[in-house]
């Protein structure tokens, strides 16, 4: 039996540049990127897509933001192609009394938000998925069991047994919102490659968003296990350093076999006018672009030369240089107010900003 997915994360829907005249068109892009995704699943004919969560820049978005996602993701519905997420540091909403923008969208039938519930001693419990209530923390599909857990916070790595007590299922892959360190260059959310270890014993494929650059993660006798797509788009600056993308999954008798599917973001390079896209995935429509100026593009840092030997996620340890693009004191301290859950919704909603590269 032959399944095949394609994996992306960190879509950050929403993201604006506020105040410039450039923000439409950097608003559209974000749209134009998942669209273009969406587009490459149809093409494929694949049986699912996973989103690795932070579909949403934000927990609380514009209605035009909601919108827009829906038209995006009509295609996928259309051809009754499962899209299947979890919520990220960015779209997870801290208010109980009201519905989730993601959980909306999951009621409607755009997506199938997956999150476990708890147990009243702290353990976890995957329910399978229920279209009606659109909840679940697990869905099956093709003999596939796919695991759904978003971000869980700071602590993650100290949760990593309780998660793996949870599986009762054979034949399991895991959608997790979490960085591993030393491979993710965002502070917060992350765990050590030794505490997400126990994950290869019981998921054959663990399916990550969070950081935004691609990596990928192998147990310490070679096989690959965890993977890293990265964002399709460029949501920071720093983020033009490295290849863009995602994966295109392939599964033959329970062996994993995955392609680098490259996207080309709108360049941030050069003083002027706002460059060109170019085709593929994330192409521009006709009329797309226009004046940029350096305000909007947040010029604060000399742009940088891409260097296509570097950040190709082969697994690869990089330099902590990379991390953040420079990041000063005031962005890590906003990061880390971002990543705490307690405080996370209301920072969100009146700050467009991300953390460095999360
Ligand atoms: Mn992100």
């Amino acid at each position: 039996m032959r399944i095949r997915f394609l994996h992306t994360a960190d879509i950050h829907l929403g993201k604006t540049y506020r105040t410039s005249p450039g923000e439409a068109a950097r608003y559209e892009d974000f749209f134009r990127m998942l669209g273009g995704i969406v587009a490459d699943a149809v093409r494929e004919r694949v049986d699912f897509v996973l989103i690795g969560g932070d579909l949403f820049h934000t927990g609380q978005i514009l209605p035009k933001t909601f919108a827009r996602t829906i038209e995006t993701l009509q295609l996928l519905k259309d051809n009754r192609i499962p899209c299947i997420a979890v919520e990220g540091n960015h779209d997870w909403i801290h208010r109980r009394d009201s519905i989730s923008w993601m959980e909306a969208l999951s009621q409607m039938g755009y997506i199938r938000l997956l999150r476990p519930s708890r147990t009243e001693t702290g353990g976890y419990r995957f329910d399978p998925f229920d279209p009606e209530t659109g909840m679940g923390g697990r869905i099956e599909i093709e003999g596939l069991n796919i695991y759904g857990l978003g971000y869980i916070g700071a602590q993650a790595g100290a949760h990593v047994a309780r998660i793996c007590e949870a599986v009762e299922t054979r034949n399991n892959l895991l959608l997790f919102h979490v960085g591993v360190w030393t491979y993710s260059p965002v502070e917060i959310g992350n765990i050590k490659p030794e505490e997400a270890l126990p994950l290869a014993e019981c998921f054959d494929y663990v399916a990550l968003g969070h950081g935004h650059k691609p990596y990928i993660i192998k147990t310490p006798d070679g096989r690959p296990y965890a993977f890293n797509p990265g964002s399709p788009e460029r949501v920071n600056f720093g983020e033009e350093r490295y290849d863009k993308g995602y994966y295109l999954v392939t599964v033959m008798d329970g062996r994993y076999s995955h392609e680098s599917r490259p996207t080309t973001p709108r360049p941030m390079l050069g003083p002027g006018r706002l460059p060109p896209l170019r085709t593929g995935a994330g192409a521009a429509p006709p009329g797309a672009g226009g004046d940029l100026p350096p305000a909007a593009r947040g010029d604060q840092e000399p742009p940088v030369a891409r260097d296509p030997q570097r950040g190709r996620g082969n697994g690869q340890k990089e330099p902590r240089r990379d991390r953040a693009g420079g990041a000063v004191g005031a962005d890590r301290r906003q990061e880390r107010v971002q990543g705490e859950r307690g405080r996370a919704g209301a920072a969100l909603a009146d700050d467009p900003r991300c953390g460095p590269q999360g």
